[in-house]
């Protein structure tokens, strides 16, 4: 099968006729008709001309393990790859991954979420084959106070990589959303397993909306969410995506374990469009003036004190200064 599919990569935009192709791969005309037949039922589109030939007109967008992992640079992230058509949700998986002991640098992705789940019981939409869906397992021996890091670097490599590859100008909202002119394109999730105040698994859930069309989103979210083909004007490869983040946060993560949250935090900072804003976290209102070396955001209340406030919502109002 693979080798039918590489005569056609190697012949773009040409016709080869039956014969051709049964002469070059060595195997019968009937035989290959059956193969051409087998990929059009896994989404392959064929021209068909006759007394002249097939030509592969387009290839399903479907990830695959095999293609990513021969273009993947990385040590350990996605070295153990487990693709899925269908999951109830990646982070549900890589519980039961880490429940039979799977490694660092494990990666789950899906085709589709049924039940994808975003923060504080909220759910979080996942249609088939337009968006990226992955847990990362990571076993980072770190305090347990020092979890907030591993959201802010995790932020700071998908935005990096979505810059460089879409040229959309993401930003990160605190804590864990990225934002396209205000509409959230991709959303963090961490899961931490603790054992004695250190932080000894983490499932890393990111869901980042690719090429979602704006109907793919139900009513209430169409106002607030766009993917990263509405906002670059294309559609994106889902693939090269994957593999350019998987080797961004491999990247950050290797740093921050060599060198800590330092570097992170300054280029969160250039990266956040939650600063110099008037925002209001539970009880804690103020302006956001920047990160503390746990991660929390600071903000400035109107009195002149600042206060450390971790994980919770930020609703945001207007900038200021
Ligand atoms: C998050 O939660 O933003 C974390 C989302 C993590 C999703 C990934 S997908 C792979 C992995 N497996 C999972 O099951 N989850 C992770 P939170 O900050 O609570 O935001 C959730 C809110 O985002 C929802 O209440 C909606 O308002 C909005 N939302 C839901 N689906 C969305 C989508 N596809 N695109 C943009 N916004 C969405």
């Amino acid at each position: 099968m693979n080798r039918l599919l590489e005569l056609f990569a190697s012949r773009p935009d040409q016709y080869l006729s039956g014969e051709e192709i049964s002469r070059t791969l060595g195997v019968s005309r009937s035989a290959v008709w059956k193969q051409i037949n087998r990929l059009r039922q896994e989404g392959y589109i064929f021209d068909a001309v006759s007394r002249v030939g097939y030509k592969l007109a387009s290839k399903p967008d479907k990830l695959q393990a095999a293609s990513i992992l021969a273009k993947l640079k990385t040590n350990k992230l996605g070295r153990e790859l487990y693709l899925n058509e269908q999951l109830d949700s990646t982070q549900a998986e890589a519980q039961r991954l880490l429940s039979a002991g799977a490694e660092e640098g494990c990666v789950i992705v899906a085709e589709e979420q049924t039940a994808g789940r975003g923060r504080l019981g909220r759910s979080w939409h996942s249609p088939p084959g337009k968006g990226l869906w992955m847990s990362i397992i990571l076993k980072p021996d770190i305090p347990f106070a020092s979890a907030p890091h591993l959201t802010l670097l995790t932020a700071v490599a998908l935005c990096r990589c979505i810059r460089r590859m879409t040229k959309v100008e993401a930003l990160i909202k605190w804590p864990n959303d990225l934002l396209v002119e205000g509409k959230k394109i991709s959303g963090i999730l961490m899961e931490t397993q603790l054992e004695e105040e250190r932080l000894v698994s983490v499932a890393a859930g990111i869901g980042i909306c690719v090429n979602l069309e704006q109907q793919d989103f139900p009513a209430d979210l169409q106002p607030k969410a766009t993917s990263l083909m509405q906002a670059s004007g294309g559609l994106v490869d889902r693939e090269s995506l994957l593999v350019a983040f998987l080797e961004e946060l491999e990247h950050w993560y290797e740093l921050y374990m060599r060198e800590g949250f330092a570097t992170i935090r300054n280029v969160w900072e250039a990266l956040s469009t939650t600063l110099q804003r008037h925002v209001k976290a539970g009880d804690v209102e103020g302006v956001a003036v920047g990160l503390n070396e746990q991660g929390a955001l600071l903000i400035r209340q109107q009195d002149g004190s600042t206060v450390p406030v971790f994980s919770s919502d930020v609703a945001e109002s207007s900038a200021v200064g």
